[in-house]
C-alpha cells in the first residue's frame, strides 16, 4: 500500500488540512501519515480560534520515524502556518526523500489577493526555499501572485497565466499547477505547466460561492492520485472534478455549514471513480 506524509494543521472544526488530507487519502486506499504542526479549535476564517504550535515536537516525530526506516511515497505539506516550520520540512526533505518520492507542496498562504489572517508577510518568501524542491506546487492565483510578486488579479488570460507560470517554474518546481483560473464568467479552471513549456487548462463550472476546504480537497485528491500512478493531466481532472461534485453536493444542501463543504458525501463517488492502477513497489 502506498503511504503519504501529510505535513499540516488539524484544525478541529474546519474541515480542512488534515481532517481532509486523511479522509480523502484514506478512501483512495492510501496510508495517511498525518505530521500536525499545530492543534486549532477551528481554521482561521472563523472570528477567534485557540490555538497551539506543535512545532517543538515536530523533530522527535521524525526521529522515532527514521529510527523504524519508515519510507514514503510521497511528502505533501500543506497550511504552515510559520517561518519556522519551513526549516523542519526542509530537514525533513533531507532525511526522506528518496529519488522515487514525490514531494507535492501546496503552499497554502492566501485567498481573494489576501494573505490568511495571520500570517506573515514573510511567509511566501521562505515558501519558495521549498518550492524549489518539489515535484508539483499548487497554489491558487493569489498565492502564485504572492510568490512570483506579480500583481493579483480576478480576472485571467492565457497571457497573465502562461507568465505566472513560467515564474512559478524558476523557483525550481518541476510541475505548477495553478488553482482557481477565471477566464471568463461561466468557468473557473487549474492550469498545469512543466519545464518543457507545455501549458495546458482543465476548465470546470464555476460555481458562485466562498467555499473553504477546497484548495486542500484539490491537493489531497491531486497528491493521492499521483502516488497511485495517475499522470498529471489524470490527477488534475480527477481532483478538479471531484471538488466541482462537492461543491454541487455543498450547495444543494440547506444545511451545509459556512465553514467547510461536504465532502464526506461524495467520498464514495470519488472511490468509484478511482481506477486503481497495477501498484508500484511496496514501501517498508
Ligand atoms: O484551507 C486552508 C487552511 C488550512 N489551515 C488553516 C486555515 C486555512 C484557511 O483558512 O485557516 C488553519
Amino acid at each position: 500500500m502506498k503511504r503519504i506524509v501529510s505535513i499540516q494543521d488539524l484544525s478541529c472544526i474546519g474541515k480542512c488540512s488534515q481532517s481532509i488530507a486523511l479522509p480523502v487519502l484514506s478512501a483512495m486506499g492510501i496510508e495517511c501519515a498525518a505530521l500536525p504542526t499545530a492543534l486549532l479549535s477551528a481554521h482561521t476564517a472563523f472570528d477567534s480560534f485557540v490555538s497551539r504550535d506543535l512545532r517543538d515536537f515536530f523533530r522527535p516525530i521524525t526521529a522515532h520515524w527514521r529510527s523504524l526506516g519508515l519510507r514514503f511515497d510521497a511528502i505533501y505539506t500543506g497550511y504552515l502556518g510559520s517561518e519556522a516550520l519551513i526549516g523542519l520540512v526542509l530537514d525533513l526533505l533531507r532525511d526522506f526523500c528518496t529519488a522515487e518520492t514525490i514531494v507535492f507542496v501546496d503552499p497554502v498562504m492566501g485567498d481573494h489577493g489576501t494573505l490568511y489572517a495571520g500570517l506573515s508577510p514573510a511567509l511566501p518568501e521562505q515558501m519558495k526555499a521549498l518550492c524549489r524542491y518539489a515535484d508539483f506546487i499548487t497554489p491558487n492565483v493569489t498565492e502564485a501572485c504572492l510568490l512570483t510578486g506579480l500583481p493579483y488579479r480576478e480576472r485571467h488570460d492565457e497571457a497573465f497565466i502562461r507568465t505566472l507560470s513560467e515564474r512559478l517554474l524558476t523557483l525550481g518546481a518541476k510541475n505548477v499547477i495553478i488553482t482557481g483560473v477565471r477566464m471568463n464568467e461561466a468557468q473557473m479552471g487549474v492550469a498545469a505547466a512543466d519545464a518543457e513549456g507545455n501549458l495546458s487548462l482543465h476548465m470546470t463550472a464555476h460555481l458562485p460561492g466562498v467555499f473553504y476546504g477546497t484548495g486542500d480537497l484539490f491537493a489531497s485528491t491531486c497528491v493521492g492520485a499521483l502516488t497511485l500512478g495517475y499522470s498529471a493531466a489524470d490527477a488534475i481532472a480527477l481532483a478538479a472534478d471531484y471538488v466541482v461534485q462537492t461543491i454541487r453536493a455543498t450547495t444543494a444542501d440547506p444545511n451545509a455549514r459556512w465553514y467547510g463543504v461536504n465532502f464526506e458525501d461524495t467520498l464514495p463517488a470519488l472511490m468509484t471513480r478511482l481506477h486503481r492502477l497495477p501498484q508500484k513497489e511496496e514501501t517498508t
